[in-house]
């Protein structure tokens, strides 16, 4: 059988130049592919919306693949148990209240059920900036995340999107961005990211729906940086309300496309 290099090369070059192509222009630009983020970009493209999420690192699954402590094992509560059957990904009851999923069935699953329904995942980019117009939200700055790790002196590219969503995890990137560069207030008491407070899981995860919702015109926060932007706990390994907090923003974005 004749094996071509220079096919194999062109083939992944045009395939990766569509991809991106077709994601200049979308109706939700996702920022981060932890669990937040991906459950996020699952429910929109189920929903047939243009999804695209840009993660920085070589792997995506951000926090799940660790576990706790490395014991490479998440835990979940019965509300968020449902998402993870609809996804096929495997749990055990381990006691009233409390299931067990393995982190890394848990990462690949979402990963893969995302890039089933339509998500495009983008890794190795670096979200380095928002654009704003007319105080609203609208677009990302990217670069390779390996320019940013040489830092080396290259200017980004851009994209167009009608929402976006902060799903950076506890550093919240892009709401950081917004407080830092522009004259636009955040909807937090001060107008500022209040950061997030120290470990109370149970508290942590109540407050992360409420938490997961608009920030300024354009742009919306899930998962972990939702509860740094409004000042919510940390709550370590516990899933459920990453989960359920990324289908909240989905969902809430369905209704406003
Ligand atoms: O940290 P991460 O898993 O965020 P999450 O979805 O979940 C938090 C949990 O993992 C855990 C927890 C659970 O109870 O507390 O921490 O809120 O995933 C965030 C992803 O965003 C990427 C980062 O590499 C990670 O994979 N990321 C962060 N900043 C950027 C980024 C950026 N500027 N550009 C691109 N990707």
């Amino acid at each position: 059988m004749p094996l071509e290099e220079l096919i194999i090369s062109q083939a992944i070059i045009k395939s990766y130049y569509q991809k991106l192509l077709s994601s200049l222009d979308v109706d939700v630009a996702i920022v981060g592919a932890g669990p937040s983020g991906m459950i996020c970009g699952y429910y929109l493209a189920k929903a047939k919306k243009r999804v695209v999420i840009f993660e920085r690192k070589l792997s995506v699954g951000g926090g799940i693949w660790g576990g706790g402590m490395m014991f490479n094992e998440i835990v979940l509560q019965p509300e968020a148990k449902g998402i993870f059957d609809e996804l096929r990904i495997r749990t055990r009851k381990y006691q009233d209240e409390y299931y067990l999923a393995d982190s890394l069935e848990a990462a690949s699953g979402l990963c893969f059920a995302a890039l089933q329904v339509g998500v495009k995942i983008f890794n190795l980019i670096s979200v380095d900036d928002v654009m704003i117009r007319r105080s609203c939200v609208c677009g990302l700055v990217l670069n390779w995340s390996a320019v940013n790790m040489a830092n080396l002196h290259i200017d980004p590219l851009t994209i167009k999107a009608r929402f976006v969503v902060d799903a950076t995890g506890h550093a919240a990137e892009i709401a950081r961005i917004i407080e830092r560069k522009s004259k636009m207030d955040l909807k937090t008491d001060g107008g500022r990211v209040l950061g997030e407070q120290s470990m109370w899981a149970e508290a942590a995860e109540d407050i992360i729906i409420e938490n997961s919702r608009e920030i300024c015109s354009g742009l919306y926060v899930c998962g972990m940086a939702a509860n740094a932007v409004f000042g919510g706990p940390r709550m370590g390994p516990i899933f459920g309300g990453m989960l359920l907090s990324g289908r909240k923003v989905a969902q809430e974005l369905i209704q406003r496309l």
